[in-house]
């Protein structure tokens, strides 16, 4: 009776088939049989698949799916996604912030966030018993590949719990070598402490200095890593399960079930998106619609594709690759009523597949008729004189092993699905960052994200679950704690640590981080300090490296900022490294002396300022060196550039200011004005034409005011 209620208005055609042949009737073996051949009241075909292992497959596959898709898949995935976000102690973000359609999870369970928090907690006991199983489909190479609905989460148990991801130990921008040598230094205090995993970082070029401590001790320059903004490359799934264009329903539903997936991309042979076929897509094409017969009916695919789908044994097949649009008939009524069929519509013929058991009048006459295929139902044999007729009217004969509604079953799902995918997907692209993708799908429900190139190649795929995931970059920051100095992202990452000696200028964390910051003249002090309070000494080159930072920051202990700490420290490192701070310091200085390594205009334009005093304006450059030898070498090339800057700058006075590192005095070169020049009062030595300026080294607190004041004093009316 249920089978007659799920008929419904085909009341007519039954009572005619139970005049013809008699509904249900045992010959071929299945309610399927009763769908009458011809007319308006044709029974949608497959409508009782009688074969379990099929039903099962197919119909209850595409029960699961439309559930899933309409209510509790949905929700399930925001759980599934907020389970994760709650039991992770590492999460970044505030989980009402980013989870999306929050009230509706929150309606349905009735209750608040909490409600939905302590649900995604009794979730996750039953999902690490699932991901536990998981785990050994992963090492078979099943279940590899999960990215949509509930088979995402013990994926990405697994992932956690085996993250691989190294922690960057990273300085700050434009790096300076005591942020690179801290950076190394700190790497590998964790290493030495027993915490693997921490991997030296750089955000910016490296300079002379850098190169010669790291060259001096054989230690590789750190990684660069320019932004750290999370992007779709980062929580993309990259090994997509995917389907051809020409692929079957038959495959896909075996790809979808064997992997627990609701969405495939379809993919061409040249690597192009063309679509996805859902299971909601599938869904529509098999579940039956009385309403739409000929929809129901209607197949686009090869004889040799249903050839392969019904595993059927062929006696003769013309024309097997056309891809073509078919209908699918049963021809189970009396040989009267099937004659009617052709009058009705004679073209139908040419598009028909008649699956039809050992009932020889009808085999003859669907050949007469030209009808694309015959395909003789349950395995039965066909007179010989029928497959003659077919040789000679070019109409196909196949033998399917299974009954006759299975046949027509199967021959559905021998459908090509670029007839059903669906076209529009959202794509992005692998650099998008995750903050605008999280903006662009707050108005789209679509279970998979596509990943395409320029070009529109498939490169991932991801979901709104995998959105949720906290961000895999992990950072600690050393020698700046400001996130205007740090990479790019750093504020949309995870800070862990942060090392520093300079002003604090950050941000409010959401969770307590380890926070070291003194007050001496470098960081890299600071992480001997570390090494040495752990009962630990550092590697030589490591050693090495360390004191190279503190030497390059505190100028050799001679700058203002060298506390006792960075003597002690200095002094410690140089019996470990056995390298004495004099020589090291020298070569550091000396490899970044610019006026030994760079152009004479560079040198001058290095560090360049101009100053406007009333209509005047002049300019000062400054360099830092080791020693004036390199000066003396190169005197009358920075005379030549200085002249030429003036010039071409329309300067009163064209200045460069040499500052000995070790000595703590300047000398200036100037090339100008006269009157300024003669008015200077600073020993000349006339020899080198160059004035020293003993005890001078800033330019800024020193200079510029004895400057200004004779550039006042040659036009005392044109200045204010
Ligand atoms: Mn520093």
């Amino acid at each position: 009776m249920a089978v007659l209620e799920a008929l419904g208005g085909g009341v007519e055609p039954i009572e005619e088939l139970a005049g013809g042949e008699g509904f249900g009737a045992a010959g071929e073996g299945g309610a399927g049989d009763g769908a009458v051949l011809g007319g308006d009241a044709d029974l949608p075909v497959g409508a009782e698949a009688q074969e379990p292992g099929f039903d099962e497959r197919v119909g209850g596959g595409v029960g699961g799916g439309v559930e899933d898709g309409e209510g509790a898949g949905g929700v399930m995935e925001l759980l599934l996604g907020a389970l994760a976000a709650a039991v992770d102690d590492q999460v970044q973000f505030p989980l009402f912030e980013v989870v999306d359609g929050a009230q509706q999870v929150e309606q349905l369970l009735g209750g608040g966030i909490d409600a939905l928090v302590e649900a995604a907690g009794q979730l996750r006991d039953a999902v690490e018993q699932v991901a536990g199983v998981d785990e050994q489909h992963a090492f078979h190479g099943e279940k590899k590949i999960d990215f949509t609905g509930n088979s995402c989460l013990p994926a990405r148990t697994m992932q956690r719990e085996t993250a691989t991801d190294p922690v960057y130990v990273i300085g700050h921008r434009n790096p300076d070598a005591d942020a690179i040598c801290a950076a190394i230094g700190y790497a590998a205090y964790k290493q030495a402490t027993g915490r693997p995993g921490h991997v030296p970082a750089r955000c910016g070029n490296s300079n002379a200095r850098i190169d010669a401590i790291l060259g001096r001790f054989g230690v590789p320059l750190p990684e660069f890593i320019g932004d750290v903004t999370p992007r779709v490359r980062d929580i993309m799934v990259r090994e997509v399960v995917q389907v051809r264009p020409d692929s079957i329903c038959a495959e896909a539903l075996e790809l979808i079930d064997r992997h627990d997936l609701r969405v495939l991309p379809v993919v061409g042979e040249d690597g192009l998106l063309h679509g996805t076929i859902s299971i909601f897509d599938l869904g529509e094409h098999f579940i039956p619609k009385p309403r739409e017969e000929r929809r129901m009916r209607q197949v686009f695919t090869s004889v040799r594709a249903i050839i392969g789908a019904l595993g059927a044994e062929v006696v003769h097949v013309v024309d097997p690759d056309r891809s073509e649009e078919l209908f699918v008939r049963i021809a189970a009524m009396d040989i009267r009523s099937f004659g009617r069929f052709y009058k009705d519509d004679p073209t139908l013929a040419r598009s028909s597949i008649i699956v039809v058991g050992d009932r020889y009048d009808i085999q003859q006459r669907s050949i007469q008729a030209g009808v694309r295929m015959l395909v003789i139902s349950g395995g039965l044999p066909v007179e010989q004189d029928v497959v003659a007729l077919a040789r000679e009217r070019g109409v196909s004969i196949i033998i399917s092993p299974h009954d006759s509604a299975t046949t027509s079953w199967i021959i559905r799902s021998a459908g090509r699905i670029d007839r059903m995918l669906r076209r529009e997907t959202l794509n992005f692209g692998p650099d998008e960052k995750l903050g605008a993708v999280r903006r662009r799908l707050a108005d789209s429900n679509v279970a998979a994200c596509m990943v395409v190139d320029e070009a529109g190649k498939l490169l991932g795929v991801f979901t709104r679950t995998d959105l949720l995931k906290p961000p895999r970059t992990r950072l600690i920051l050393v020698d700046h704690n400001e996130l205007a100095q740090a990479v790019p992202g750093a504020d949309l990452v995870e800070i862990l640590e942060i090392v520093d000696h300079h002003r604090l200028g950050n941000p409010p964390t959401r969770q307590p981080i380890a926070f070291i910051n003194l007050p001496v003249g470098s960081t890299s002090t600071i992480v001997a300090d570390l090494f040495r309070k752990a009962g630990l000494a550092p590697a030589p080159a490591v050693a090495g490296v360390l004191m190279g930072g503190i030497i390059a920051d505190t100028l050799n202990l001679r700058g203002p900022t060298a506390a006792e700490l960075d003597h002690q420290m200095l002094g410690w490192l140089e019996g470990i490294a056995a390298t004495p701070a004099g020589a090291l310091a020298e070569q550091i200085f000396n490899a970044g002396s610019v006026i030994k390594g760079e152009s004479a205009e560079s040198v001058i334009r290095a560090d360049f300022k101009t100053y406007t005093e009333g209509p005047f304006r002049f300019s000062v450059s400054q360099v830092e060196e080791l020693g004036f030898d390199n000066l003396w070498s190169r005197r009358e090339a920075l005379d030549a550039a200085l002249e030429a800057v003036r010039k071409a700058e329309g300067l009163l006075f064209s200045a460069l200011m040499v500052t000995d590192i070790n000595s703590q005095n300047s000398l200036l070169l100037i090339r100008g004005d006269e009157a300024i020049l003669n008015s200077i009062s600073y020993p000349h030595q006339a020899a080198q034409d160059v004035f020293e300026l003993n005890g001078i080294v800033s330019r800024k607190k020193q200079l510029i005011p004895y400057l200004t004041t004779l550039v006042r004093q040659l036009a005392p009316d044109a200045v204010p």
